[in-house]
């Protein structure tokens, strides 16, 4: 049991190191990197297409895109205007610095603004795991419950950003909106969050304008 927890200790530590690499990279390059984490289905792909979308043609951005198998999301970030990069984990149930920077090996880098990371989709793994970005994201949803701030404490505590989607359901699912958020406050007060719907378009105004702020500074 305590062997497992020491390698455990050195896996991270090893991932850490290339992490910090990694934002070098970032940083030689002028690009700003962002860390998008969410349940399976919450909709990272769908915010990412809208932020795309909205951002071009005066940002370039490109998406590395974590999953699995399949270059569904790649192909759909693509589809929306980006240069996108699939890593398939094979089983991992997170994207780790490994791969992020093997991923940035094969990357042009010149003229790209920002790269958005999806990770894959879990509320465990990708916590604990740096990749090097500048800011990490999380997407919440509606109809994941509003129970879970209270039972993914790690993943809420460690971010930069919320994103709470899909509010165009909140007519139609139970989902108590004070509930959710008291338990975001008691994990990570000043956490700034984006209810938001990528379905209507609505309040997702805001969320571009606090990434294209950090994108520009
Ligand atoms: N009603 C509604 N549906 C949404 C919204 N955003 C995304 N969806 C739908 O939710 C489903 C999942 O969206 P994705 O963007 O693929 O979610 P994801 O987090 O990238 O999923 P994985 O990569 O598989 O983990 C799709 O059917 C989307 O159309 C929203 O704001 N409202
Ligand atoms: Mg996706």
């Amino acid at each position: 049991m305590v062997k497992n927890i020491l390698v455990v200790e050195k896996i991270l530590s090893a991932n850490d190191r290339i992490a910090a690499e990694n934002r070098e990279i970032f940083n030689a390059a002028g690009v700003k990197a962002f860390n998008f984490m969410a349940s399976p289905g919450a909709g990272k792909t769908s915010l990412i297409e809208q932020t795309i979308m909205r951002l071009l043609p005066s940002m370039k951005l490109a998406v590395i895109d974590g999953d699995i198998a399949t270059n569904i999301d790649a192909d759909r970030a693509q589809a929306a205007g980006a240069y996108a990069v699939q890593i398939n984990t094979g089983g991992e149930c997170h994207l780790d610095a490994v791969m992020i920077n093997s991923a940035l090996k094969q990357m042009n880098l010149r003229r790209i603004d920002a790269i958005i990371i999806e990770n894959v989709g879990n509320l465990v793994c990708p916590a604990s795991f740096q990749l090097g970005s500048h800011k990490s994201v999380l997407v919440a949803s509606v109809p994941e419950g509003d129970d879970k701030p209270y039972k993914y404490p790690t993943m809420y505590r460690g971010v930069d950003a919320l994103v709470i989607n899909k509010i165009d359901l909140l007519p139609y699912v139970p989902f108590d909106m004070d509930y959710f958020r008291k338990g975001v406050e008691i994990l990570n007060p000043d956490l700034v969050a984006f209810p938001l719907s990528c379905k209507t378009g609505e309040g997702l105004e805001s969320w571009i304008e606090w990434l294209s702020d950090i994108i520009k500074r």
